[in-house]
């Protein structure tokens, strides 16, 4: 009897699991529906928001999927070129690792995701739940990022403490992962509401104590720049250039500009050759075809950034609107003061658009560099640039930076990540023993905070537990203490909260 409601209970839950949770296009469509339903909206009128919200996600997805499958072949490709072992940074390059070496490694497998995710997702619901008491107002909703991070969680923790069992692992990872998810982007709301003006929604991500991070030091260059004296820094929207570098100006141009010299040089390092090479495995569906012109592939190649950054910005401004509206029917009712936390790709339509590009550039000036170092001082583990954590983490650190603190610390910030993400992928990766299989997720946060958790959890074990999960609830406390009048209302109400901090 128990046996078969629990046979039901995840029959139920892996539908929804595989064919919601996972493809966030849909989770965002039903918040979307549920939200407009509890404030009884007419039947049509929900039906509407939920088609307007699912196919704006699916936009954002076809830009940012274009950008992925159009960049990652050309990075990973300088791995192939030069015939290197190396590690890739990428969370699917990391997933497979996971897949391919937890049984080599530790014996065993890594079968039970699905009810892993539950664990989690239910915990991060129930802790919003109760924000009274967690101060937690964000619940995550990004689906494909949870089974990346559920799969490396899995192995950090069976590096850690390997004497837990299959159902330890499970509650425990559950839990850590839970926590995690309602901490961090419970974090990025303050930057995200200013960078939005009360978009209404949090970051769900790989890099939510990033965006944090970089919120407050943002903060604190903007401060010491006004107590020298100097008027508040200069965003890049208010950069004004000189002469024909006016046309930099221009959001499309200045991306095209910047990608054809960055996308050219690797491009032309790679070789012709390369390229014909490609377009004979792949069976003609990428590279470039025998007597076509090179030149005009690599310029058809950087040009597509701009394009697929344009449809990202359309799905986001398709949906956005829409989530913002219908939420308030789920945070009135079933989780009051909570917004949904969702793809960090959301936040590159706000802002400064310029920003995304700056972010990405300089963040891949610190990567190479610090690739560069690992190559000169014979590292074990040599990492190679994964698109991923180049692109989404960097260039909504831009985005975030120069929204707070202007041009200067959008180029400072992610160049300083960029170099963080490979030192510490490179660190984490070898030690827990990943980078034999090559990949490692590489995402900011996976590069930092967890690192950081995996020592606390193989030197402390069980005690590490139980330290870990309380650094995560204490966070949101500290955070509430510093303003326990506006903390809730800065998700209720953003134009009130704006009235009263002003
Ligand atoms: C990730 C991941 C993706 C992208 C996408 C960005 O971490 O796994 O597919 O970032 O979510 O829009």
């Amino acid at each position: 009897m128990i046996n078969n409601l629990i046979t039901g209970i995840m029959a139920v839950w892996s539908f929804f699991a595989n064919n919601i949770l996972t493809q966030p296009a849909y989770m965002i469509g039903f918040i979307v529906l549920i939200g407009y339903l509890l404030e009884k909206k007419p039947w049509y009128d929900s039906l509407a928001g939920f088609l307007k919200a699912t196919i704006g996600y699916m936009i954002l997805m076809v830009g940012s999927s274009g950008l992925v499958n159009g960049f990652r072949p050309i990075l990973t490709g300088l791995k192939d070129r030069f015939h290197l072992t190396a590690t890739v940074i990428d969370p699917y390059f990391g997933q497979n690792a996971v897949t391919d070496g937890v049984m080599k490694t530790f014996g065993r497998s890594f079968g039970d995701v699905m009810i892993l995710l539950l664990i989690a997702f239910v915990f991060n619901i129930l802790l919003v739940r109760f924000s009274k008491y967690t101060k937690l107002r964000a619940v995550f909703t990004t689906g494909n990022v949870q089974v990346q991070q559920a799969a490396t969680g899995f192995w950090i923790l069976l590096f850690a403490i390997p004497s837990l069992n299959r159902i330890e692992v499970l509650l425990v990872m559950g839990v850590l992962l839970g926590l995690y998810w309602a901490v961090g982007s419970n974090m990025t709301i303050k930057p995200v509401q200013e960078l939005t003006d009360g978009g209404g929604f949090a970051v769900a991500h790989q890099q939510m104590f990033g965006i944090a991070l970089v919120a407050w030091l943002s903060d604190k260059m903007k401060k010491s720049n006004i107590q020298k004296g100097k008027r508040s820094a200069t965003k890049l929207e208010d950069v004004s250039l000189p002469g024909f570098l006016r046309i930099f100006n221009e959001n499309m141009v200045a991306t095209a500009i910047l990608m054809f010299l960055f996308f050219g040089i690797i491009m032309l390092v790679l070789g012709e050759n390369y390229f014909h090479q490609v377009f004979i495995e792949t069976k003609g569906v990428s590279g470039l075809a025998k007597g076509a012109s090179f030149f005009f592939y690599i310029l058809t190649t950087s040009l597509g950034f701009a394009v697929n950054l344009a449809i990202l910005q359309l799905g986001v401004r398709t949906f956005v609107g829409e989530l913002t509206e219908s939420f308030t029917g789920i945070s009135d009712t079933i989780l009051p003061n909570s917004v949904p936390g969702i793809d960090v790709a959301a936040t590159f339509a706000f802002g400064e658009q310029n920003a995304v590009t700056i972010g990405f550039l300089f963040g891949a000036l610190g990567q190479f560099l610090a690739i560069g170092a690992l190559m000169l001082f014979h590292s074990p583990t040599i990492i190679i640039a994964g698109f991923i954590p180049l692109f989404f983490d960097n260039a909504v650190f831009g985005v975030i930076a120069n929204n707070r603190a202007g041009a200067k610390a959008a180029m400072i910030l992610p160049f300083f990540s960029g170099i963080i993400q490979v030192v510490g992928a490179a660190l984490i990766s070898t030690w827990i023993g990943m980078s034999k299989f090559g990949g490692y997720l590489g995402m900011f946060d996976w590069d930092t905070v967890w690192p950081g958790f995996t020592v606390i959890l193989k030197y402390l074990g069980y005690v590490g537990i139980v330290v870990v999960a309380l650094i995560l609830i204490l966070i949101p406390q500290l955070q509430y203490r510093k303003d326990p009048k506006n903390y809730f209302l800065m998700v209720e109400d953003y134009e009130a909260y704006k009235e009263k901090t002003k």
